[in-house]
C-alpha cells in the first residue's frame, strides 16, 4: 500500500478545485470562473486497493491586500508543510507572468518534491505552446514531472494520478474508504450558496459575500437549513436581493437543487442577507467563518456532521 499527502497549489482560477472534484469523483469544492473562490483548504481523499492519496485543495496564490487575503495566504503556506508531494497547477491558456514566478518561488521554498500540471489543455488551440511553457517552468525549478491535463474533462488526470502514486512512500490507509473529505456537510452547504452568489453577481460582490449557516437539521428524508449572506455595504445588499427579490431567489433555488442532488434528500433553505461593514478586515468575523475552528467548538454537536461517500447520489 502506498499512501501520502499531496497539496494542490497554484494561482487563483488555475482549476485546483475542479481537479479535486474530478479526482474524488464528487463535488466537494466549489468552482467559479472568478479568482479567489476557495478561501480555506479542503481535504479530498482518493482510495484505491493499492493506494490512498490525501489531497489538499488550497486558496489561489496571490498578493494579500486585506485580512481575508492574509488568512488565505496563511492557508497556502500551511499547505506547503509536512507534505509528501506538491502539485503546482497552472492555467496553460494564459501567458506566464510574475504571479506564476511567485508561485514557483513558494514551491521552491518548501523543499518538497513537486510535480507540475498544466491545466485547461482542452481549450488550448496550439499544443506547441505547451512545450514552450514547460521549458519556461523547467528553467525556474526542477519539477519531478510535467503533465498537460484537463481537470474539467479528465484528460491526463489518470496519468497524473499514477505518477503521484508512484512517488508516494509505502504507508497505511489513513482513512476508511468512505471518507472523502474532512469538510462537514454544513460547511459545504454554505459554500454552495456562496458559489451561486459568485456566479450570479458581478464586480466586487463575489468578493464581498460570506455565508454563515445558522441552522442545520438533518432527518432521513429532509435537511432544513437557514443561512445568512453577509455583504460589506448597504448597496450590495440590494444587489444580492435583486429586483423583487429575484436574484436571492435564484441563488437559493440553484443552491437548493444542487444540495438535493448531492445529499439525496429534500432541502428546505431559508436565506437572509445582512450587512457587516468591511468584514474582510474583521478578525473576529473571519475567525467565526473558519470551519475548522467551529468544528472544534462543536465537536460533540450533531449539527456538524461530516460528509461521507455514502451520501453521494
Ligand atoms: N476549459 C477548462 N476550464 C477549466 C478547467 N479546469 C478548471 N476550469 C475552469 O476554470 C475556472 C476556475 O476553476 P476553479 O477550479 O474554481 O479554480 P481554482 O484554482 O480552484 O480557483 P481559486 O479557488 O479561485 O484559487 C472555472 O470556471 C472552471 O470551470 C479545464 O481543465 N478546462
Ligand atoms: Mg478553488
Amino acid at each position: 500500500m502506498k499512501s501520502g499527502f499531496v497539496s494542490i497549489l497554484g494561482r487563483p482560477n488555475a482549476g485546483k478545485s475542479t481537479l479535486l472534484n474530478t479526482l474524488v469523483g464528487s463535488k466537494i469544492a466549489i468552482v467559479a470562473a472568478k479568482p479567489q473562490t476557495t478561501r480555506q483548504t479542503i481535504q479530498g481523499v482518493v482510495t484505491r486497493p493499492d493506494a490512498q492519496i490525501v489531497f489538499l485543495d488550497s486558496p489561489g496564490i496571490h498578493q494579500p491586500r486585506d485580512r481575508l487575503n492574509q488568512r488565505m495566504m496563511r492557508e497556502v503556506r500551511a499547505a506547503l508543510e509536512a507534505r509528501d508531494l506538491l502539485l503546482l497547477m497552472a492555467d496553460a491558456t494564459v501567458p506566464f507572468g510574475s504571479g506564476d514566478e511567485r508561485a514557483v518561488e513558494l514551491i521552491r521554498s518548501a523543499r518538497t518534491p513537486a510535480v507540475l500540471a498544466l491545466n485547461k489543455v482542452d481549450r488550448l488551440a496550439k499544443k506547441e505552446e505547451l512545450l514552450l511553457l514547460i521549458d519556461k517552468y523547467r528553467g525556474l525549478f526542477a519539477f519531478e514531472e510535467y503533465f498537460p491535463i484537463s481537470a474539467l474533462t479528465g484528460e491526463g488526470v489518470g496519468e497524473l494520478t499514477e505518477a503521484l502514486v508512484a512517488r508516494l512512500p509505502e504507508g497505511p490507509q489513513y482513512f476508511p474508504p468512505d471518507h472523502i473529505t474532512d469538510q462537514p456537510v454544513r460547511h459545504l452547504a454554505g459554500e454552495l450558496i456562496r458559489e451561486k452568489i459568485i456566479r450570479e453577481t458581478r464586480q466586487e460582490i463575489p468578493y464581498s459575500a460570506a455565508v454563515v449557516v445558522e441552522q442545520f437539521e438533518e432527518s432521513p428524508r429532509l435537511i432544513r437549513l437557514a443561512a445568512t449572506i453577509y455583504v460589506e455595504r448597504d448597496g450590495q445588499k440590494g444587489i444580492i436581493i435583486g429586483p423583487k427579490g429575484e436574484r436571492l431567489k435564484q441563488v437559493g433555488t440553484l443552491a437548493r437543487q444542487e444540495m438535493e442532488g448531492l445529499l439525496g434528500r429534500k432541502v428546505f433553505l431559508d436565506l437572509h442577507v445582512k450587512v457587516r461593514r468591511d468584514w474582510r478586515d474583521s478578525e473576529t468575523f473571519l475567525a467565526a467563518l473558519d470551519w475548522r475552528k467551529r468544528m472544534e467548538t462543536h465537536a460533540e454537536d450533531d449539527s456538524w456532521p461530516r460528509i461521507n461517500a455514502n451520501e453521494r447520489e
